[in-house]
């Protein structure tokens, strides 16, 4: 397709793909949420709109155990990569009484190949990170990373390492400050962890809040770091919470809001991006009503503002929802959103799991009735104004 309409490679402008085939080749189980197949449709989907031929594509390698443990505690890293496989399957709720590391539960089973795909996800990544440091990338995107939950020494929430870190880690040798923002539906705690005690990193989640019945409890609209005056990391937390039913006009809106607050105080060198595309409309995990059309405008939101950017994928429970959404935003990185047809192409390879052939399908093809917004502009009002008086801590 970029061939037939010479949309090409622009000169000037760089866009890397940091992908492995290997990595859907593994399975958390037959019922398990999480799909790595998802990463094959969404491959699949870009090619068929012939995006490669505008960006430079990379064969991710497996990241080193000396990579691993740049955040990563060695004697996890160590249990990781010598754990023995359960037998699947395993999806009752915790069978396993004494969860070493938290894992072989129901949420992060023991699956055959589990290293490989943990070092897979973080290798891609790291290289990412490394093109952008390079300065060889504009953008550089890595669909099978983002798994914002990983701890230093545990795994949580279907997510062993957490590739983000290891990324941001790369980018804080060359950058002085890194802006990450995650959208995915559940709170990035994983991240707002590892860089708690840090004004380097400044973390901004927007997420389903509801402490007692969605995972993970956290991201609270007062958590915001430290709560000592005297650590660095004071302030530099940004949490959105947020319920069912949150439409595009709402999310973008308050998107924009408080990013452009963000980027004036924070002034990043860099910004890490995770799409969990579980904030779509009809995730099986996820209760929101955002189109592709709000997901990907975040993206094209960080683009403008041109700074070096990193894209990592995330959650994402419908895999053909899933799809649609990192090819959009894929075509927003290399600037074809408005060239491509919305038509899904008739050569994409499993076509058929699409069931609608549209790239940004409206939301009574996807639920019928939009779920009920459980979400008052009075609520996100508080928000901003809440955000806006943190950042007066912030900054010169
Ligand atoms: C096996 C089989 C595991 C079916 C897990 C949904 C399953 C879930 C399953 C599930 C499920 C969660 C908890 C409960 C804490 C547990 C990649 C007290 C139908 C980034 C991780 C969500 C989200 C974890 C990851 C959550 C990400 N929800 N069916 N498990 N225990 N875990 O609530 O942010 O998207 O649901
Ligand atoms: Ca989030
Ligand atoms: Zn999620």
């Amino acid at each position: 397709f970029a061939h037939e309409h010479g949309i090409n490679k622009p000169k000037g402008y760089n866009v890397s793909f940091h992908y492995n085939p290997e990595m859907e080749k593994h399975h958390f189980g037959m019922t398990h949420p999480m799909k790595p197949w998802r990463l094959t449709l969404t491959k699949s989907l870009v090619s068929a709109y012939g995006m490669n031929f505008a960006m430079d594509n990379y064969t991710a390698r497996a990241a080193t155990y000396e990579e691993l443990t740049a955040y990563h505690a060695s004697d996890y890293v160590d249990h990781l990569a010598t754990v023995a496989p359960q037998p699947q399957p395993l999806d009752m709720e915790n069978l396993n009484p004494d969860l070493k590391f938290n894992l072989g539960g129901s949420d992060c089973p023991l699956f055959e190949g589990l290293y490989n795909y943990c070092s897979l996800s973080g290798g891609a990544s790291l290289d990412a990170a490394r093109k952008l440091c390079a300065n060889q990338s504009d953008i550089a995107i890595a669909w099978g990373g983002g798994l914002h939950h990983a701890k230093k020494a545990e795994a949580s929430g279907f997510c062993y390492i957490n590739d983000i870190v290891l990324a941001i880690l790369q980018l804080l040798r060359v950058h002085a400050r890194v802006l990450y923002i995650d959208i995915d539906v559940h709170h990035g705690d994983g991240v707002e962890e590892a860089f708690f005690s840090t004004d380097r990193v400044m973390t901004v989640s927007f997420h389903k809040y509801d402490p007692l019945n969605f995972f993970p409890g956290t991201g609270a609209l007062e958590d915001n770091g430290p709560k000592s005056e005297h650590n660095p990391g004071a302030h530099h937390a940004i949490n959105v919470p947020l319920n069912d039913g949150i439409t595009d006009e709402q999310y973008t809106s308050l998107f924009e809001n408080i990013i452009t607050k963000v980027i004036e105080k924070f002034r990043p060198g860099a910004i890490a991006l995770q799409c969990g595309a579980d904030s779509l409309a009809g995730d099986r995990l996820g209760k929101f009503n955002l189109l592709v059309q709000g997901h990907s405008s975040c993206v094209e939101f960080c683009k403008k503002l041109n700074l070096p950017l990193i894209i990592f994928g995330g959650g994402g429970y419908t895999p053909k929802n899933v799809a649609r959404a990192w090819t959009y935003e894929t075509a927003i990185a290399i600037g074809h959103q408005h060239h491509i047809p919305t038509q899904i192409p008739i050569h994409t390879p499993w076509r058929d799991r699409f069931k609608i052939d549209t790239l940004l399908p409206t939301i009574q093809q996807i639920l019928g009735e939009p779920r009920q917004n459980r979400n008052t502009q009075k609520k996100l009002t508080e928000i901003v104004q809440h955000v806006t008086e943190q950042l007066r801590f912030v900054g010169a």
